[in-house]
């Protein structure tokens, strides 16, 4: 099957051009003018932009959740994405019960996955079941899966995501053999905990008491450890979810001084503000609940100007798809009213990642073209080894494009950004473009912004290791 792209404006991290692609089968098999037909199907992108499909370095279907037992909403939503102009998302794999981390692996692709995820997907290890030298020796096999990444909780002290600073240490230190690059969710447990439970013995338990009680410096405190120990491991990190200046100033220090340390921050830090959770009504206000949590403006401005210059790298949408009856198991029996503590954290996103950061960023003249294109496909498959399948438009990449509109408008909600749930935290929010045909390797999965494709169309993309944060080490 052939089908000719013309007509359109091609973006990527350096510029654009007017040029037309020849998608034949499954990759990309030219880029240019007067390409010599015959074409099965011809696509008139006129008026429109045309980009790499959007890689989401942080996504969560299907994870067992902070507190260990929830289960997000599947496999089965990830259609939503796509509409979103995301074709890749890199999920996080925990332990399944009883589970070694490969085996946990095996059975998302070949058992938990099968013919379930519409974008193609590839995956973190995330150990919430450490078994010591049998953990660690996963490292190197999970590294063959292709699973080069692996994510670790520097926070939920007393549940089984938490990982110590033995834990840490032992798994860069292993990673750093095998090529594998870390990332932590970074906040210091003891902090929050002290401030969570203060407040709860004063008896504030309302969801607001979420953001108030995660302070930056507890942020920031754990991101400064995490990369010590990346600098003295020379394990390349990637910190992922940062959500404030306290912390992305950590990062951009260690960077400065040549650690191997990358950064990512999430479209919800970028626009949506904390005062969503001060609604009376908790069963709305718990749906902003998120950790980090959502900062002021101050610390929302700082994370533009940090992507913008190269501190952060990656907008990754840490979509969890957490199902409204799950948020509301925050209600406390006993209490007879909603205990902050108790909720299930995390927002879902990912089919609103780049919309968030177009309509927000480009659209207002706060990021160009080519930045979008950076820290939304080019950087995230670079970091994840998918690189150069994923992630950018060039002749024998898979043919995963984005034809964008960039004059659509709208408003956001349930009914014109799906995300597979019953509430949608970007409702009301301001709308510019849309995508309006996807193609995942070169099958339209997206037609006139109407999804058109099959579960199951998506595969497991094995990741190298070595990704772009081991660029960073001194040769
Ligand atoms: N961290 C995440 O990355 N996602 C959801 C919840 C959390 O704490
Ligand atoms: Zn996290
Ligand atoms: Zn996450």
């Amino acid at each position: 099957m052939k089908t000719l792209i013309k007509n359109g404006t091609i973006l990527t991290t350096t510029g654009e051009i007017k040029a037309d692609i020849l998608v034949d089968g499954e990759q990309i098999a030219a880029i240019g003018k007067d390409l010599q037909g015959p074409f099965d199907k011809e696509i008139d992108a006129a008026g429109k932009y045309v980009f790499p499909g959007g890689v989401d370095n942080h996504a969560h279907f299907e994870a067992l959740n902070t507190d260990g037992k929830t289960t997000n909403a599947g496999y089965e939503t990830t259609w939503c994405t796509l509409l979103g102009g995301t074709t890749t998302i890199v999920d996080f794999c925990t332990n399944e019960p009883g589970m070694s981390l490969c085996e946990s692996i095996d059975y998302r692709i070949n058992t938990r996955a099968k013919g379930r995820v519409s974008p193609d997907f590839a995956l973190h290890a995330c150990c919430v079941d450490y078994r010591g030298e049998e953990s660690l020796a996963e490292v190197e096999k999970l590294v063959e899966m292709g699973v080069p990444t692996m994510k670790l909780f520097l926070a939920y002290k007393g549940t089984a995501l938490y990982m110590d600073d033995t834990k840490l240490l032992a798994f860069m230190k292993e990673a750093r053999k095998h090529g594998m690059t870390m990332m932590v969710h970074a906040e210091n447990p003891d902090v929050l905990d002290d401030a969570r439970d203060s407040a709860a013995a004063e008896g504030h338990y309302e969801p607001k008491y979420h953001y108030m009680t995660r302070p930056q410096w507890g942020e920031a405190e754990s991101v400064s450890k995490a990369v010590r120990f990346a600098t003295a491991t020379g394990c390349p990190l990637c910190v992922v979810h940062v959500s404030c200046e306290e912390a992305g100033e950590v990062i951009k220090e260690a960077r400065a001084k040549g650690a191997p340390v990358m950064g990512e921050t999430c479209p919800h830090y970028l626009v949506l503000d904390p005062h969503l959770m001060d609604n009376p009504d908790w069963k709305q206000a718990v749906h902003w609940i998120c950790s980090p949590p959502l900062r002021e403006e101050p610390d929302r401005e700082y994370l533009w100007k940090a992507l913008n210059n190269d501190t952060l790298s990656i907008l990754g949408s840490d979509n969890s798809s957490i199902p409204q009856y799950q948020k509301e198991w925050g209600f406390d029996e006993e209490l007879g009213c909603v205990d902050f503590r108790k909720v299930p954290n995390g927002c879902p996103g990912a089919p609103d990642r780049l919309n968030v950061c177009w309509s927000y960023g480009v659209a207002k003249g706060k990021m160009t073209k080519e930045k979008f294109v950076e820290i939304n496909m080019e950087y995230p498959a670079k970091v994840n080894g998918l690189y150069p399948r994923k992630g950018t438009i060039q002749v024998g990449s898979d043919a995963d494009i984005v034809i964008f509109d960039p004059e659509y408008r709208g408003t956001w909600s349930l009914e014109s950004n799906p995300n597979g749930l019953t509430y949608q935290p970007y409702e009301g929010c301001e709308q510019i473009g849309r995508a309006e045909t996807v193609l995942l390797r070169g099958k339209v999965v997206v037609d006139d912004a109407k999804y058109v494709g099959q579960p199951g169309d998506g595969q497991f993309i094995p990741g190298k290791p070595y990704g772009m944060a081991y660029d960073l080490l001194e040769k």
